[in-house]
């Protein structure tokens, strides 16, 4: 985990020495607005300087079987208890669907057969809680650019946000909600699946039964679980809080690459 912070530090360091760069002679940086202006661009830099020193296809890091950790610790939401999902668990999801819409050519829905039917891809991976946990588990799942290329992308796509079902925080306008978004750079990622299934058993519903997004060079709060639909937008500041996402609603940074 602190590696992770330690990263994250340098890279934030790093960028902004590089934005300070040029600035030499000032008598004190910190009173400097250019500074000030570039450490508040901070989260904008580290996404900038991490897509310069890592490509964006650069894989995160793999583990073998004998490095999955023997209990994967469920963190969230755990238990949805809208009636609508405590219905699906009992008809084991024969009912749900997986629906894509938004500015894509062909909106769709996928049952879950239809999902294990497509190419799949099998990984194992860390992964990281800001709580301060790690755990390495083996997701398999579909390729989520299989899905949206299936779909096809409108010219000007430039997010997928994930819906989920479950409320984390419950309200009465439904901004308890738990939703996340990335890019299309993120969308498209050898890594980023739709898991249908952890150590080689079908997703439990404490990790996020039947579908949960794994968008392997991020923090833990991006990977939504009890994800219901994907639309593909242009932009999210027009939902709910503006931020992208449940926990950024509530002051966490979107990009959160590690
Ligand atoms: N829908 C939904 N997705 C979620 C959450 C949640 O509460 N609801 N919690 C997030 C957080 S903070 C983490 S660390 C991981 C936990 O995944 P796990 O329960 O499989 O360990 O799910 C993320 N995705
Ligand atoms: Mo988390």
């Amino acid at each position: 985990m602190s590696s992770i912070f330690t990263r994250r530090r340098f890279l934030i360091g790093s960028a902004a020495s590089l934005g300070a760069v040029g600035l030499t002679g000032c008598d004190d940086i910190s009173q400097n607005q250019h500074v000030q202006k570039v450490l508040a661009l901070a989260e904008r830099l580290t996404m900038g300087t991490q897509r310069l020193i890592v490509s964006p296809q650069t894989l995160a890091r793999e583990y073998t079987d004998a490095d999955i950790s023997p209990s994967f610790h469920p963190n969230g939401s755990i238990q949805p208890n809208s009636a609508e999902y405590v219905q699906m668990v009992e008809t084991k999801f024969a009912d749900w669907r997986l629906k894509i819409d938004g500015m894509v050519n062909r909106p769709m829905e996928f049952s879950l057969a239809d999902l294990k039917k497509l190419p799949s891809r099998t990984q194992i991976t860390r992964h990281d809680c800001v709580e301060g946990w790690s755990a390495i588990g083996k997701w398999q799942g579909v390729p989520l650019g299989l899905i949206l290329q299936t779909a096809g992308l409108k010219p000007g796509a430039r997010y997928a946000v994930f819906y989920c079902a479950d409320e984390l925080e419950q309200t009465l306008d439904g901004s308890g909600r738990y939703y996340e978004s990335i890019d299309l750079i993120d969308a498209f990622h050898p890594q980023s699946i739709l898991a249908y299934s952890l150590n080689g058993k079908d997703l439990e519903v404490e990790h996020g039964a039947p579908l949960r997004l794994r968008v392997e060079r991020h923090l833990g709060y991006k990977h939504a679980k009890y994800v219901m639909r994907i639309e593909i937008r242009d932009r999210f500041d027009d939902l709910w809080g503006g931020n992208g996402g449940f926990w950024e609603d509530r002051g966490y940074e979107w990009y959160a690459g590690i």
